[in-house]
């Protein structure tokens, strides 16, 4: 554990740097997923890149791109220095996944778009009798979406239990509380009036996440399952958490010593 503890701190670190250099991006919402992306990279999922049955991860918010890659970079798929290349003409990295970059297995970034493909993977898996899970994480603000219900119907529908879904709960979107915008709760109960299985954790919790990942694995009812994630937005450095500015705009140089001082204590 204090393995996935250290790399979730490089991680965070190397989120900051990449949307510090690249004075853009999306720092709230990358640092508040960094343990769900370093329990299922690190412990959950058979990740291969190069094998057709795989695990596989679907960053539907996709404009959490920064923390997936810096996730890709720890496991040596992308070069660190790629990473100080983000959002520039002379960089590979987008600023939203692409399927170029390897390891990405849809682009993402219209919201709600990689939920829906991430239950035709599922079901591709069924049909090709593929063993595998497909695992995708969405964000709460992404869940006002009209196609993630569409889509939620349809896995629930084909008994899609390969399919195992994280909704980042952080209670911010782009433009405020998210019960302000456009309220989602109770966002369980919509779930499992869709006929999925729901959990609800503390989604900065590596510990919680890997059990909580097992248990829904363990449920052989052929149902889709949900981790609604309570997070928060911004994690790690104080004066991002629970702030929306921070939603899509990068630190600048003050902000940036203060954030990776913050984390190295
Ligand atoms: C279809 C679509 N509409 C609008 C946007 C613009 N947009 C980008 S991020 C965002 C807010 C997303 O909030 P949330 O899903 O809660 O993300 P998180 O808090 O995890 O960063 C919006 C509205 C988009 N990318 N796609
Ligand atoms: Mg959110």
């Amino acid at each position: 554990m204090d393995n996935l503890l250290e790399i979730a701190k490089r991680v965070r670190k190397k989120i900051l740097k990449m949307c510090y250099l690249a004075k853009s991006g999306h720092p709230g919402g990358s640092l508040s997923c960094v343990e769900i992306l370093v329990a299922l990279y690190f412990k959950i999922m058979d990740y291969h890149p190069e094998k057709k049955d795989r695990d596989r991860f679907v960053l539907s918010k996709g404009h959490a791109a920064p923390a997936l890659y810096a996730v890709l970079s720890e496991l040596e798929y992308i070069e660190e220095e790629e990473l100080w290349k983000l959002r520039r003409l002379e960089g590979k990295l987008q600023g939203h996944p692409s399927i170029e970059t390897v390891g990405v297995e849809i682009s993402t970034g219209s919201l709600g778009q990689g939920f829906s493909a991430s239950v035709g993977m599922a079901l591709g898996y069924k049909l090709d009798n593929i063993n595998k899970y497909v695992y995708v994480l969405l964000g709460d603000g992404e869940c006002q979406e009209g196609i993630v219900w569409e889509a939620a119907m349809a896995a629930a529908h084909y008994k899609l239990d390969n399919l195992i879904a994280f909704v980042d709960r952080n209670w911010l979107q782009i433009d405020g509380h998210t019960e302000d915008v456009m309220s989602l709760e109770k966002i369980a109960e919509k779930f499992r009036a869709f006929n999925w299985d729901v959990f609800e954790i503390d989604g900065n919790n590596i510990d919680e996440i890997i059990k909580t990942v097992n248990q829904a694995k363990n449920m052989k009812n052929r149902r889709p399952k949900v981790i609604i994630c309570y997070t928060v937005k911004g994690r790690g450095v104080s004066f991002m958490e629970h702030n929306v500015a921070f939603h899509g705009k990068p630190p600048n140089d003050e902000q940036y010593k203060e954030a990776i001082k913050e984390l190295e204590q």
